[in-house]
């Protein structure tokens, strides 16, 4: 099925509320609502490029159904796993406010749901309005396994900019002819990279760049002097994306459910996990032309291999004129390695800050970290028979780390789990290294020992803790920008820079006063970023770099977040439901 031609039914998100709402009479509480899902998982078979094959889906959609709430409601989303593998369901960006236990990291905050198995995911939306998503969140199984989760304000509650007269959800995703489970196996027993995606895709539609494709278009029709919001969503396994529309620009509204001040870009540049609603005003008569071209190209620093396409939509004014789509306007895209392009872009995102929508940037801090993030690699020796290393110069295996360790998954239990029964022997230690533990020129020549070491390593945080963490990329095997994400929190953007992090003098040149607000952050291209947050949310977290890749390879690690001493500061006890490893 092609779930991008559905979307086109039913754009108003008025609409799609009427279709799933449950309302839930609370007395002196009538706005609350809670709003029922049900994810039935189940194999669905998709021809795109001419291949046909089964694959994951959520109740046989693909891209998955999306989610519409307000903010302040309830979900309850319940997931049967009707398919032969584990899964989990991550709802990227939710704070969890007290409900870790619904986050959906296979092996953080919960044991996967098996085969056969359901789970009742129960959370509640606060303090967040704009786009999120939700995706799969157990190996690579979020190739095809992701949606939209759309927060509109509370009922009578404007946005903080004109209304749109459309909004649409513009999921952009990367299709494998090969099964993506199959392609993560292979690149793990070889040590290698894994082989690329075959298109990228909007609303999982390729369209017409490749072959035996152009039938499987996203197309937005508009009608003149009208502002459409689309919801831009990067849920690509493993590229950061370009983002244009031929002769239009771009107004960035909001990033990762917080309202930014408003810029324009002729485009826009996307990491996995991030998510980015953009106006866009179309013309204010019919243009000479009856369609323009979205157009979607990876950056990345990467010395691999990488999937090096560029997929395009249409914006369609005129169908019956737009017939034959050969030489409308495409927007041009910067060079697939263009950091100059994506530094331009990235430097223009300001908080709001308003009086409605304050930044509540940590002005102190009580611990500071220094994480050096990249790349690295494993010995071959050792290696069971049958393995092989096909990693840097056919000697060793691919590794990713922080602060040179490789986050090994708990296996027998979640670290939630773990730390909620206070078991913590075999399965984690809260010895998470708040600095490298050897100092290297990061961003110069890398040292000779590449080697990482491996454990399920974490910090732990007392409640309400203000945190600020420098993520330094390193140039080990590459300089590569890594998209960092953070389970559980929001957290401020306060500094960045190229080079290596200089703690004596770029701590004067912090925005404390109008920083971004995300969840997923782009650590530069042999540079740094700066981010600040407060640790007011007890749980196990999880940060980790949103390339699928990676985060196999180990770059992530892990908070554990103390209860505070008030009854409302604390986690409750897990749901009875909760799946057993
Ligand atoms: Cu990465």
């Amino acid at each position: 099925m092609a779930g991008g031609r559905r979307l086109l039914h039913c754009l108003s998100p008025a609409c799609l509320l009427l279709a799933v709402t449950v309302v839930v009479t609370m007395p002196g509480l009538a706005a609350a609502r809670t709003r029922h899902y049900t994810f039935n998982v189940t194999m669905a078979t998709v021809t795109r490029l001419c291949v046909t094959k089964s694959i994951p889906t959520v109740n046989g959609q693909f891209p998955g159904p999306r989610l519409v709430v307000r903010e302040g409601d309830r979900l309850v989303v319940n997931v049967h796993n009707n398919i032969n593998n584990n899964v989990t369901f991550h709802w990227h960006g939710v704070r969890q406010l007290r409900s870790a236990w619904a986050d959906g990291p296979s092996y953080i905050t919960q044991c996967p749901i098996r085969p056969g198995q359901s789970y009742t995911y129960r959370f509640q939306i606060v303090g967040q309005r704009g786009t999120l998503w939700w995706h799969a969140h157990f190996s690579w199984l979020r190739a095809t396994l992701y949606g939209p989760l759309v927060i509109l304000p509370p009922a009578g509650v404007p946005y903080p900019f004109p209304k749109p007269y459309r909004e649409v959800p513009v999921m952009l995703g990367e299709w494998f002819n090969a099964d993506p489970e199959a392609v993560i196996k292979q690149a793990l027993r070889s040590g290698g990279g894994p082989n690329v995606s075959d298109a990228y895709t909007f609303n999982g539609l390729p369209g017409p760049t490749y072959n035996c494709s152009a039938t499987d278009t996203f197309k937005l029709k508009v009608r003149p002097g009208k502002t459409y919001m689309l919801r831009l969503i990067n849920a690509a396994l493993n590229d950061e994306l370009f983002f244009g529309v031929g002769n239009h620009t771009l107004t960035v509204v909001q990033a990762d459910a917080s309202y930014v001040k408003p810029f324009a870009a002729a485009t826009v540049v996307i990491s996995p996990g991030q998510t980015m609603d953009v106006l866009l005003t179309t013309s204010a008569s019919m243009p000479a032309s009856p369609a323009f071209a979205m157009a979607i190209s990876p950056y990345t620093n990467t010395v691999g291999t990488f999937d090096n396409t560029t997929a395009t939509a249409v914006l369609e004014y005129a169908p019956q004129r737009a017939a034959s789509l050969r030489g409308i306007p495409t927007p041009s895209l910067p060079a697939y390695n263009d950091t100059g392009a994506v530094t331009n872009f990235t430097s223009k995102f300001r908080s709001l800050a308003s009086a409605a929508y304050p930044a509540r940037v940590p002005r102190a801090v009580d611990r500071s970290f220094f994480f050096a993030v990249g790349l690295g690699t494993d010995p071959c020796k050792g290696r069971p028979n049958g393995t092989t290393c096909q990693g840097p110069n056919g000697t060793a295996r691919f590794a990713a780390s922080m602060n040179n360790v490789s986050f090994a998954m708990p296996r027998t239990t979640s670290l939630l789990a773990a730390h909620y029964q206070r078991r913590y022997a075999g399965v984690l230690a809260a010895n998470f290294p708040a600095t490298p533990p050897r100092t290297f020129n990061y961003t110069g020549a890398p040292p000779n020992n590449t080697f990482v070491s491996h454990g399920t390593r974490v910090v732990p945080l007392r409640f309400n803790a203000s945190v600020e963490v420098v993520l330094q990329d390193t140039s080990i095997l590459a300089a590569e920008s890594h998209p960092l994400h953070l389970h559980g929190y929001d957290f401020f953007v306060v500094g960045t820079g190229f080079g290596n992090y200089d703690a004596g003098k770029d701590p004067a040149r912090y925005n404390l006063v109008d920083p971004v607000q995300r969840n997923t952050i782009s650590v530069p291209t042999g540079g740094w970023v700066a981010i600040r947050f407060v640790a007011d949310n007890p749980g196990a977290w999880i940060m980790h770099c949103h390339f699928d890749v990676h985060l196999s390879w180990g770059l992530a690690m892990a908070w554990l977040v103390n209860d505070g001493p008030l009854p409302d500061q604390k986690l409750p006890p897990p749901p009875s439901d909760l799946p057993k490893c």
